[in-house]
């Protein structure tokens, strides 16, 4: 412990605190603005600036330590006026554009502006021009970046994809791709990890809610909407709502009251992965001297972007399985336009989803085995479907819930933790050991694939063999992972790979709350759901087998080959 004086009175506070750390155990908030703990504490905006005895200079207090005996000031004149001039000098190169800016009332810059009573600013505007391309997943606003540097830290300490950099010198320094002229060039996975770091608007989705509006607005478009696994557990954040509250089935009835003709569950297509994907793996392993291993899960497209960019030896032993998104789309125009004695051509899927790298794999040309066109027209994150919600001014609040439409609305426990790292793991052991040995295992037999730590590994014994699994969330992590399986360090049978840190539950395209992990709490909810479901396993969802028993047959049968299996994906 050492002793220091904040704002004139003495605290004792462990050795080495910083003076942020400090000041927030003796009760004192002083302002931050590019500072996020753990991932990048380098005091480029100078908000946290504070007074130090004996010190000309002003010390940004998220990086210096305090010293014995320290006296700090972080309310004097001093650091008020150099604070102003601070967050003034940022919005002078920031595009106010407030009213019309998606991160207002979410946004750290008009926060920290609000809060030092900032009403006008001396400096002269100098706003950079856009450049880039509009139709890309992601885009960068250069004109509201605030050259906080966390896109560079996340994507370089969290994701191993390095495609920020610092550019240009002085008051033209700013951050842009690196290497390369623009993102599509880059080895850009489309985690969308960078946005939800962004503290404020310089990194966001590309909006697609005109195109759903206007599938809406189509007389003729039968316009299904199916949900991700993780949205259950996120959408009603920015309302305020409860976990208990933010139900799958009242944001069905908010997509019922836009319009949306029926609204299904990926849940559903998640089971329909399985019973495919656990297929392929048992198939393999009884043709091991055929097959290279580990096979890899292909569901998350911002890790098999990944793999293609970095790692594109392992490409081959990506499963060939669609993901659930891509499958609930082939299944949607094919099985369910018959039932419905529709013109597939007609139905307009759209993917509510976590994730930006879903808009690109819905866009892959080639994803079109049902009936020519795109199986997924279009997928929505979570941030657009809370804002097409809030523009239809539907108060989740106050609207009841609706059950979800049959028979894509039916997913198992299993189908629900995907949206968890681990969950697609532990959903395939369970339907893996039932194809091997004819009975199910204890639905929870292969929890401890679950929890939020990086690279996890365990091993299973189904029936007679040992299957050594592995599962990694955040590209940092799976990259250690792929090292070591280059290097021979590791062997593994079969890998589950997220992009995302936590799975989707940390989606890119989840609600933004600065500075917090919420896929934790997010990944809870769907495990206390899983365990509430009365269907555990993927192969005892009805859904899926009268889907089997009607029209696919069996798993790998030739027509589920042909709608449910790629080697495109992602
Ligand atoms: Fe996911 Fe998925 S779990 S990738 O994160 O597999 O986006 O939630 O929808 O497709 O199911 C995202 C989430 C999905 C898919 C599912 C998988
Ligand atoms: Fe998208 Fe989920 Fe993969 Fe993240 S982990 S890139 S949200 S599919």
């Amino acid at each position: 412990q050492v002793r220091v004086f904040i704002d004139g009175h003495h605290y004792y506070v462990p050795e080495r605190s910083t003076i942020l750390d400090a000041a927030k155990m003796a009760g004192i908030k002083i302002p931050t603005l590019c500072y996020y703990k753990g991932l990048n504490e380098i005091g480029a905006c100078r908000v946290c600036v504070v007074e130090v005895d004996g010190y000309d200079r002003l010390f940004t207090a998220c990086n210096n330590t305090v010293d014995e005996d320290m006296v700090i000031w972080t309310n004097s004149k001093k650091v008020r006026e150099a604070r102003r001039t601070n967050v003034q000098l940022i919005l002078s190169q920031h595009n106010g554009n407030c009213t019309m800016c998606t991160r207002s009332g979410n946004c750290s810059l008009q926060k920290i502006a609000n809060d030092l009573n900032i009403q006008t600013t001396p400096f002269k505007k100098d706003l950079p021009k856009q450049k880039g391309n509009p139709n890309f997943p992601l885009i960068r606003d250069y004109s509201k970046c605030i050259k906080c540097m966390r896109c560079i830290q996340v994507c370089d300490k969290i994701q191993a994809s390095h495609i920020w950099d610092v550019v240009n010198t002085g008051s033209r320094t700013t951050v842009d791709v690196k290497d390369v002229y623009s993102l599509e060039d880059s080895k850009c996975a489309l985690c969308g990890q960078c946005i939800t770091h962004c503290p404020v608007n310089a990194l966001h989705e590309r909006d697609d809610t005109d195109r759903v509006l206007d599938a809406l607005n189509d007389p003729q478009k039968i316009v299904v909407a199916q949900i991700a696994p993780s949205i259950r557990t996120a959408w009603g954040e920015p309302f305020g709502l409860s976990p208990e509250k933010a139900t799958i089935e009242r944001l069905a009835e908010a997509l019922h009251l836009m319009g949306f003709n029926f609204i299904m569950d990926t849940d559903f297509s998640a089971d329909l992965t399985i019973m495919e994907e656990a297929s392929e793996f048992l198939e393999k392993l009884q043709h091991p001297q055929d097959n290279k291993f580990p096979m890899f899960t292909s569901c998350c497209p911002g890790w098999v972007r990944f793999c293609k960019a970095h790692y594109p030896e392992f490409v081959d032993q990506l499963s060939t399985s669609k993901s659930p998104q891509g499958m609930f789309g082939a299944i949607a125009k094919s099985y369910y336009a018959k039932a419905l004695e529709v013109d597939p051509h007609n139905i307009y899927v759209v993917s509510i989803m976590p994730c930006l790298a879903k808009k690109h794999e819905c866009d892959i040309p080639i994803l079109n085995d049902a009936c020519g066109d795109p199986d997924v027209d279009v997928v929505l994150t979570t941030r657009e479907i809370d804002r097409m919600i809030r523009a239809s001014y539907i108060m989740p609040d106050s609207i009841g819930e609706r059950a979800l439409d049959m028979p894509l609305g039916l997913g198992s426990g299993a189908g629900n933790i995907f949206g968890a790292t681990g969950g697609v793991m532990e959903a395939a052991l369970r339907t893996a050991y039932y194809f091997a040995t004819g009975t199910n295992p204890d639905p929870d037999a292969f929890k401890d694939v679950r929890g939020m730590e990086g690279w996890k590994e365990s091993t299973f014994t189904i029936a007679g063999n040992t299957l050594h699994v592995a599962v990694s969330n955040g590209l940092g992590n799976t990259k250690r992972l792929l090292d070591a399986l280059k290097e021979g360090r590791v062997h593994y049978d079969f890998v589950e790979v997220m992009a995302c840190p936590g799975g989707c539950v940390g989606g890119g395209g989840q609600p933004i709350h600065d500075g917090e992990f919420n896929a934790p709490a997010r990944a809870d909810v769907l495990y206390r759901q899983d365990a509430k479901n009365v269907i555990r396993f993927s192969h005892e969802n009805p859904s899926i087998i009268n889907l089997y028993r009607d029209y696919l047959d069996h798993p790998l049968s030739e027509l589920a080959e042909k709608l449910l299996h790629t080697d495109q994906h992602g």
